[in-house]
Formats: C-alpha cells, sequence, structure tokens
C-alpha cells in the first residue's frame, strides 16, 4: 500500500523535494488609512514565500500582519527571520506532498510562529497542486463551494466617509455587509457613529461590528444591548483575548447580539475553551492564527462538534493570502458567516497577474492549479524592502 501519492508514479516523488525556500517582504500602501481599537495602518506588510521542488515548480505564499506585532505577535521582520533561521533550513530536501509531517517539522523547528509555518505549508500546497494539476481544495477534501459571499470593513473613523465608501460598495454590487471598527473612541462616541451609518444604509445592508478587545466586561454588558437596538447582527471580539469567562458571561446574560470569537482563539485547544465555555456563538478562522490550511480545519471541526459557527477570517491579505483561505473554506461543510477578505481591495496594487475576482456581494475561487495564481514578478520587485 502506497504511503504517499508519489509511490504511484515514481520518479515524480524525489522531484517533489524542497529544493529552496525565499521570504521577500514587501509593503504595499492601502487605499486609506484602515484604524482598529489597537493599531492603524496606512500600509500592509506581508512576507511572501517562494518555494521551489527539485521538479522546478515554484508555489507561493503569503503572511500578513496588521500594523506589526500589534494584532499578533509575529511582524514581517521576525516571520522572515525565523523562517531564513529556522523552519526553511528544517524543510529543505523534505517532501513538499507529506504535509503533516512537514507541520511536525516546523513545530519541532520553532514554538507558534504561526503566520511565518501558514505561510510555508500554502506554498507547499500550492507547488504539490501545480504539479499535479489539481486546486489546493482537491488536497483538502475538495470543494463545496465555488464562491464565498464577502464582507467590508468600514474603519475611517469618520460615519460620514464610511457612509459614502458603503454606498460606492452597495452600488457596485461589490459587498452588502460591513464590518466596522470600533473601541478606539469611547463607546459612547461609538454607538453615535453606529446609528449614524444604520440609519443611512437601513435594511439594504447587515452590519457587524470588531471591538479588538478593548472592551471590559463591564462596559460590554453596558453597550452590548445598545448594539442590539442599532440593529448589529454580530459582534467581534468586544473584551481582551485572555477573559474567555467575560465573554461567556456577556453571551449568557448582556443580551446582546451574538458573538464572534477571534483573538481568543489560535490552537484547537483555545477552540475547546471557548467551546467549554459557551463563550461564542461563532469563530473566525484565520491561517495566521491557527498555522496552516490543516490546522485551520482542525479548529473548524472542533467548533463545527460544539455547534459554534463559522466565518472566514482575514487580516488584509493580498491575493495570495486571500486565495490561500478561499482554497480551504471552499472545503469546509458549512462556513454559516461567509468571510471577510476584501484585503485584496483596499491595496493600492495586487501582487499577481490575476487578482481575484469579486462580484455580485461574492468573492470568487480562482480557477486552475494550486491557489490558482500567478505572481507578478515586476510588482512584486517594486513592493519588496531592500
Ligand atoms: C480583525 O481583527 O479581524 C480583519 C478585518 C479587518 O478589517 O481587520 C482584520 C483584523
Ligand atoms: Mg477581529
Amino acid at each position: 500500500m502506497p504511503d504517499t501519492l508519489m509511490n504511484l508514479t515514481a520518479g515524480l516523488g524525489a522531484n517533489m523535494m524542497i529544493a529552496a525556500i525565499q521570504a521577500v517582504i514587501v509593503d504595499v500602501p492601502t487605499v486609506r488609512q484602515h484604524k482598529l481599537s489597537n493599531t492603524a495602518v496606512a500600509a500592509q506588510n506581508y512576507v511572501i514565500v517562494r518555494l521551489r521542488l527539485g521538479n522546478g515548480v515554484e508555489g507561493i505564499g503569503e503572511a500578513a500582519t496588521l500594523g506589526g506585532p500589534r494584532w499578533a505577535e509575529e511582524s514581517v521582520e521576525a516571520i522572515k527571520a525565523n523562517i531564513d533561521a529556522y523552519l526553511a533550513p528544517a524543510l529543505l530536501g523534505r517532501r513538499a506532498d507529506l504535509f503533516v509531517v512537514a507541520g511536525a517539522v516546523m513545530a519541532a523547528a520553532a514554538k507558534r510562529n504561526y503566520a511565518a509555518k501558514a505561510a510555508i505549508e500554502t506554498a507547499m500546497f500550492d507547488a504539490v497542486g501545480k504539479t499535479l494539476g489539481l486546486p489546493v481544495a482537491a488536497l483538502l477534501g475538495g470543494a463545496v463551494r465555488q464562491s464565498v459571499p464577502v464582507l467590508w470593513t468600514l474603519a475611517s473613523g469618520d460615519p460620514a466617509q464610511e457612509i459614502d465608501e458603503a454606498e460606492r460598495k452597495l452600488g457596485a454590487g461589490l459587498h452588502r455587509t460591513f464590518k466596522i471598527k470600533i473601541g478606539a473612541k469611547t463607546p459612547d462616541e461609538d454607538m453615535a457613529r453606529l446609528n449614524l451609518i444604520s440609519r443611512a444604509l437601513g435594511d439594504r445592508a447587515m452590519l457587524i461590528v470588531d471591538v479588538n478587545q478593548a472592551w471590559d466586561e463591564t462596559t460590554g454588558k453596558q453597550f452590548l444591548p445598545r448594539l442590539a437596538d442599532i440593529g448589529i447582527a454580530l459582534v467581534e471580539q468586544p473584551v481582551p483575548a485572555w477573559n474567555i469567562s467575560a465573554l461567556a458571561r456577556l453571551r449568557q446574560n448582556a443580551g446582546g447580539p451574538p458573538l464572534l470569537a477571534d483573538e481568543c482563539v489560535f490552537s484547537p485547544h483555545d477552540m475547546l475553551a471557548v467551546a467549554q465555555a459557551n463563550a461564542a456563538d461563532a469563530v473566525s478562522l484565520k491561517l495566521v492564527k491557527h498555522g496552516g490550511l490543516l490546522a485551520l480545519k482542525d479548529v473548524a471541526a472542533v467548533a463545527q462538534a460544539a455547534g459554534i459557527g463559522l466565518y472566514g477570517g482575514c487580516l488584509l491579505e493580498s491575493s495570495i493570502g486571500a486565495a490561500a483561505h478561499l482554497q480551504v473554506f471552499a472545503t469546509l461543510p458549512t462556513l454559516d458567516w461567509g468571510c471577510e477578505h476584501f484585503g485584496p481591495q483596499i491595496l493600492v496594487d495586487d501582487l499577481v497577474v490575476n487578482p481575484l475576482r469579486y462580484e455580485n456581494y461574492e468573492v470568487h475561487l480562482p480557477a486552475g492549479p494550486g491557489l490558482g495564481l500567478v505572481l507578478d514578478e515586476d510588482k512584486l520587485k517594486h513592493f519588496a524592502r531592500n
């Protein structure tokens, strides 16, 4: 009984060996400032991983950050350093098609470093898919959908600008669900801003908010009911990631909208702890948190076992990171809340020849082998950090 795909086609196997791994830092400006409660960005910083196999096929992957090491602990400088010094040396010469083995090798080479590991695993799936002529989703159990509803995030902090931006997205048939970043101002100021946006858009749009851990339990108890009154459909990470018991009490007693767990769920163990505490109605799934496509499916499986809904999360990735998410999101039995991979649309430009397609309020899985994308060498060089 062959233990890997490649024993079936002797000769190809050897060429699936990982021959080279390169990590390139790029900085891509955004079309406007993007403000969260704990950081603000005017450019996205990524590490693009280029992984070449013995057969010459190259796979690509991406590690995103948001405002350096402020959204999570990884920065592009640290991601590149740990790939160059620890993760790449541990994988060179190993088989790219043995994904689980590679995951164990990376776990032994470095603790956490989830964004770095996810970028490498993505590049492995891309290279193996391109070699076999299969989309990554086919290597993950097969796609049950070819497109996903996609929201846009309003995060300038200026309600007039946000209403205008939302109207343009609605009018273009691109987005009809909007996530509003709150927590940078006082709760009362945020309620006033939300009321203006909600009145302007009415029932033409669904509104959710992301507090990014800015509230304590007392503030949550006071303002979650106000959010329900405004018509907010989902509230993301209102309290600090460590405070799962507060999240649970707010969910059970505050009388607010459903709660979405984000920064409090990185590993499947985190997911189990949130489930056991009955602390969330849904979980935001992100490669930078879980460490890879296989690990993302593990977290999703724990959530589903507990009846917790799935939400396709992002960190404002370009088309490369967004496509990696879409390939695994396409294989999830359900994706109750759609996704938030609007990232490629907030950048002044993209890094691939064939950016993702946004149409009819959905983002579409690119056709073709691997991730289904072709790197644009000129744009990569243009945005690469020297
Ligand atoms: C987050 O906290 O969810 C996702 C969308 C967005 O605007 O910010 C990210 C991070
Ligand atoms: Mg969030």
